[in-house]
């Protein structure tokens, strides 16, 4: 039985936003009391995760003196070299100032829109010098609550020309830099733009240099949409577009959770780690969760060594899954082709459309073959509730 300790090579990595996360929310004040960089760095070190993500004012705050930024980031580079923690992904954060309180690259205002650019490239700088190798871009606010007062088609043109101008500036400056956009259907704003990973996989076909642009899906955010995050994952990897990825958990009725990984949805996590190991996903496992306003403390610890924990039971169990017999036997009879059309699969021909649409199907037969859906379901319920 593996120990489900976590190890540098699982990539676990959490943001300083999650361990960091003081329990505050709309209806309440903070709880637990905030953790400096350098010491979230170290309880990250503590619990075994491999390396730790920000914002820009997760590390800097946003009133901080150039004298102050660059004490903070000497800190938190002596923390991360005292640890090995690293830095696999930064971001901005384009949500909280009141400048940006509608929207920041989709801004009504074109001096918010300016800053918005001013603030990035500075931010992604800052990532650059810590290690990032990927850039995530949530457009928290990049939404309305009316229609009334902004274009959606001007907003997705300004949202495109700011993520062109950030990657002419990533270019410009020789960075080794990937962008992962992330996607979210609502909150803070009542609608925000490109709400799912699959409007993100659409929108990057349009810019300038899709080829450095992907996304980063989010389970909580997919959930809140009511779609498959695994499905979602799929498409984007199908895509060569799986730059990063936020694994967390959700209730699909609700307002973004962030639970901790696996702990509301055990099913739809197993067939997400399922998925990731069968490809051979190689990038960071990133937790953008938090713990429950109820803990302190020890119940961080707890969340954090949770989120990795189950994604490393769930590892064994798709491990477990691809080697039981019984399962894979249903899985080839599911599967089973007898080969008699394989002259029509592939690419078209006029020769081959011509001779399929001159071939007699029996209609009938075909709807006759049932699946053994039932039997490998439950196969994969034994499975993960440990019975067999
Ligand atoms: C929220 O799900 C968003 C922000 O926390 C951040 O911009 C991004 C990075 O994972 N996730
Ligand atoms: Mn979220
Ligand atoms: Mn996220």
């Amino acid at each position: 039985m593996t120990d489900f300790q976590p190890k540098p090579e699982h990539k676990f990595t959490f943001g300083l936003w999650t361990v960091g996360n003081t329990g505050a929310d709309p209806f309440g004040k903070a709880v637990r009391k905030a953790l400096s960089p350098v010491e979230i760095v170290h309880l990250l070190a503590e619990v075994g995760a491999w390396g730790v993500n920000f914002h820009d004012n997760d590390l800097v705050p946003i009133d901080a003196t150039p004298a102050q930024r660059d004490q903070i980031v000497k800190d938190f580079k002596q923390a991360l070299k005292d640890t090995g923690i690293v830095v696999p992904m930064a971001t901005t954060n384009l949500f909280s100032d009141p400048a940006f309180r509608d929207g920041a690259f989709t801004s009504n205002d074109p001096k918010v829109r300016a800053y918005a650019l001013h603030k990035t490239m500075r931010a992604i700088d800052l990532g650059v010098e810590l290690g990032a190798k990927t850039y995530v871009f949530w457009g928290g606010r990049e939404g309305t609550e009316t229609d009334a007062g902004k274009s959606a088609l001007e907003s997705g043109k300004r949202f495109a020309e700011a993520l062109n101008f950030l990657c002419e500036y990533a270019l410009d400056n020789q960075y080794d830099l990937k962008f992962a956009l992330e996607a979210k259907p609502n909150e803070p704003r009542g609608d925000i733009y490109l709400p799912t990973t699959g409007a993100m996989l659409g929108f990057i076909a349009t810019l300038d240099h899709p080829e450095m642009v992907g996304v980063n899906p989010e389970m909580a955010h997919e959930h809140m949409a009511g779609l498959n995050f695994m499905h979602a994952v799929a498409q984007a990897w199908g895509a060569g577009k799986l730059f990063h990825i936020d694994l967390n958990d959700q209730n699909y009725a609700r307002y973004d959770q962030d639970l901790r990984f696996g702990s509301q949805n055990p099913k739809a996590a197993f067939f997400l780690v399922k998925f990731l190991e069968d490809v051979g996903y190689a990038g960071s496992r990133h937790f953008d969760a938090h713990a429950y306003r109820t803990d302190n403390l020890d119940g961080v610890k707890a969340f954090a060594r949770g989120c990795m924990r189950t994604y490393l039971i769930l590892k064994e169990k798709a491990a477990q899954f691809n080697a039981d017999p019984d399962i894979q036997a249903l899985l080839a009879q599911i599967n089973a082709d007898d080969g008699s059309l394989v002259q029509f699969s592939g690419k078209y021909s006029a020769d081959k459309a011509k001779s399929l649409k001159a071939y007699e199907f029996d209609r009938v037969a075909l709807g006759q073959r049932g699946q053994p859906y039932e039997q490998l379901d439950q196969l994969t319920i034994d499975l993960l509730l440990g019975v067999r």
